[in-house]
């Protein structure tokens, strides 16, 4: 299992919180993910052998959020 914080640029309030997890949860491989409004940013536990960094920010960018 790989963890990889990524930062996130556009992430408001709470429901922003929720696109953002519910998004990334849904995708096959990934175990958790936590938004933290504060820092900016999104931790995401994930299996590297079924979903990739880069499909991660690309699912947070068709959220309508923007990948630092
Ligand atoms: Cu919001």
């Amino acid at each position: 299992m790989n963890t990889v914080t990524i930062t996130v640029e556009g992430m408001t309030c709470g429901h922003c919180k929720k696109a953002v997890e519910g998004a990334l949860s849904k995708l096959d491989g990934v175990a958790s993910a936590e938004v933290d409004l504060n820092e900016k940013n999104v931790t995401v536990q994930f299996d590297s052998s079924k979903v990739t960094e880069e499909q991660l920010k690309s699912e947070i960018d068709d959220q309508g959020y923007d990948v630092v």
